[in-house]
């Protein structure tokens, strides 16, 4: 079988493609589709951010990054999907021409590109950025235990070599710090923070740092409720929902902690296909049905976002 060499929202795209892409779909979709650069990678990749939505003033916006542990690869190819799909269906699907009219979403396609890379070329499994630090020959730092939302206080380590190690210092990632900003500069307009990860069919929100509950709790776990719904609707796949530490394990450092925290209330982390069967090396056949159901999620909390 002969594999194309080019981009495909079917397979995993390696990150040459994925940056190929970028340029291309703003290129392709210029009135629907813009791309910066809001930082570099310890590596000194360009970490690019999809705009996505009609010009207009005074948008209200939602925030997708994608690619946080790198060997997490539906997570990448849920972003590309999203924007192909937004793209695609704007102009012919009211729903989405709507939410497009109304709501701009800045989507981060990969985040972590250094460790996306590393797990392409030397080590599938891979999980942590790929910056160095002097004093240990151990490498990288995991990105969802870098925020400040009680950095390294629990479900993290301060070991150079554990996967789950917070960082030399609280936002010590250039990736951390170039995310931060980017939220920090649009917390006026960045309504709802959606940070993609797999695998477990979770659907998390705040708190994951301690076991209290936040003060929108009731609010969050009925739209979590009613996005998973919308998305168990296509084709069954069970999902849970509840606060991230007592649904998956408490961690602090998280990014959907630090944004709730910032105030933007709507802060989600989705947890993709599968329970485990593949884990991270979920087939490409599943992509497809994964990105689709995950999209009527998405869809769910962009019209709640654009009533509440
Ligand atoms: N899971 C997340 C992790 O970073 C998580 C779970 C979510 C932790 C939100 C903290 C905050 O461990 C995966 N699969 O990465
Ligand atoms: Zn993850």
């Amino acid at each position: 079988l002969i594999r194309s060499s080019g981009h495909s929202y079917e397979k995993y795209n390696s990150w040459e493609k994925i940056e190929a892409w970028t340029g291309q779909i703003a290129a392709e979709n210029p009135k629907l589709v813009s791309r910066s650069v809001i930082g570099t990678t310890f590596e000194g990749r360009s970490l690019y951010l999809l705009k996505v939505g009609k010009a207009g003033s005074n948008k209200p916006a939602i925030f997708i990054d994608c690619g946080f542990h790198a060997r997490e690869w539906i997570s990448p190819a849920f972003c590309q999907w999203f924007v192909r799909e937004a793209v695609r269906t704007y102009g012919t699907e009211i729903q989405i021409t709507n939410i497009l009219d109304k709501l701009d979403f800045y989507v981060l396609p990969v985040f972590n590109i250094d460790g996306y890379v590393y797990s392409w070329t030397k080590s599938r499994m891979w999980r942590k950025t790929r910056s160095t630090i002097s004093g240990t020959s151990c490498v990288g730092t995991d990105p969802n235990r870098n925020f400040d939302a009680g950095w390294c206080e629990i479900g993290a380590s301060s070991s150079p070599c554990a996967e789950t190690y917070c960082g030399p210092t609280v936002e010590s990632e250039k990736e951390t710090k170039a995310l931060v900003n980017f939220i920090r500069k649009n917390l006026n307009s960045i309504k709802a923070y959606v940070t993609i990860h797999s695998y477990s069919q979770l659907l998390l929100f705040p708190y994951s740092k301690n076991y209290a509950l936040t003060k929108d709790h009731v609010e969050l776990n009925n739209l979590a409720k009613a996005m998973v719904k919308e998305l168990e609707a296509l084709y069954n796949t069970k999902y849970t929902y509840g606060p991230g530490a007592t649904t998956i394990y408490p961690a602090a450092g998280g990014s959907d902690d630090w944004a709730y925290d910032q105030g933007i209330k709507y802060s989600f982390t989705f947890e993709l296909r599968d329970t485990g069967r593949y884990g991270f090396l979920l087939p490409e056949s599943q992509i497809r049905p994964t990105c689709e159901e995950t999209v009527l999620a998405i869809k769910y909390l962009s019209n709640y976002v654009l009533e509440h």
